[in-house]
């Protein structure tokens, strides 16, 4: 007779209020069982989600973001303000890139009007999400150079250039802070297929400007009090915004070759978004339109966002075109 047959016969034969604590017992037990796999299961899931976050600024990176003027810098209240995001490597040399990711919150003390956020180095497409929040607002910049056959990567030297510039008029004083997002949110990628994702991108501290207001000028003259107030004028600002579909977005090109499983195409060419068994401009074209609305069928390294690491991944597994 098995354990369990004896076990049972014994359940049998006591009394219904034994059965039922029995039976309680039972079902307490279960249920910690239950709670224990739940956890363990969650816990998997999380790490798993963890391992496929995008990586965090490198501290030994060779590529720095600066900015002009220099953190600490103060601006008068009522003057057009500009700050500009300078990039450049810290290291003497030169690198080659083929995107940057900046992700930051730029928080202000009362604008006059919104601020302006351009790309200005001409070597790049912006990609940008821009949503105001208390405060200020949240920048998701994704930077890559315009489309060349084979894919382009720009330049850059220890002279910094010109990545990004924000223009503002503060009406108060206070603080204005740039906070840059180290997870998920500052990436350059490799460029040449030997180095995937490799994040070249040195610490970025976040950046802070004081904005006082003028000091009172030398009671000589009154003709002081002249000073006029140009300010409202200059603001172009809230124009980034269309920069953003200057980028591809027509190619419905995922519509007419063989499925990819008939194709037998090569598994380990994840990018290949449309299934045609090569990756190439089909499938940047894809990509760069999923970046604007997060169309998580692009999402490559299935991180919950597409952007600059499926990009970088996108170039690593470069084929060209059908010939
Ligand atoms: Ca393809
Ligand atoms: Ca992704």
């Amino acid at each position: 007779m098995s354990f369990w047959q004896r076990y049972f016969i014994k359940y049998r034969a006591l009394s219904p209020a034994k059965k039922a604590s029995v039976l309680a017992s039972a079902l307490i037990l279960l249920l910690f069982i239950g709670l224990g796999l739940t956890t363990i299961l969650f816990q998997g899931r999380l790490r798993k989600s963890q391992d496929l976050r995008q990586q965090a600024w490198n501290p030994n990176g060779t590529v720095e973001i600066t900015s002009d003027p220099v953190n600490g810098a103060e601006f008068l209240v009522n003057e057009p303000a500009t700050i500009n995001l300078l990039i450049g490597t810290n290291n003497g040399g030169s690198e080659d890139l083929n995107g940057i990711q900046l992700f930051f919150d730029f928080l202000s003390p009362a604008l006059l009007a919104e601020p302006s956020f351009q790309v200005t180095n001409s070597q790049l497409e912006e990609i940008w999400l821009n949503e105001p929040i208390t405060d200020g607002h949240h920048l998701e910049l994704v930077a890559i150079p315009p489309f060349v056959d084979p894919l382009n990567y720009f330049s850059v030297t220890s002279t910094p250039q010109e990545l990004l510039t924000i223009n503002f008029t503060p009406i108060s004083t206070g603080t204005i802070n740039l906070n840059f997002y180290e997870d998920s949110s500052a990436i350059l990628a490799g460029t040449d297929g030997s180095d995937p994702n490799h994040d070249r991108l040195a610490i970025i501290n976040n950046m802070s400007f004081e904005v006082v207001a003028p000091s009172p000028t030398p009671t000589l003259v009154p003709s002081a009090t002249m000073t006029p107030e140009p300010t409202a004028t200059p603001l172009p600002t809230s124009t980034p915004v269309p920069s953003a579909t200057n980028t591809p977005i027509p190619t419905a090109t995922n519509t007419p070759q063989a499925s990819p499983t008939d194709a037998g195409c090569d598994p380990s060419l994840t990018a290949d978004l449309n299934g045609d068994c090569n990756v190439d401009k089909k499938d940047y074209d894809l990509l760069v339109t999923a970046m604007l609305t997060n169309d998580t069928t692009a999402d490559i390294n299935n991180s919950g966002k597409v952007d600059l690491i499926d990009y970088s991944i996108l170039v690593n597994q470069w084929t060209g075109s059908n010939p």
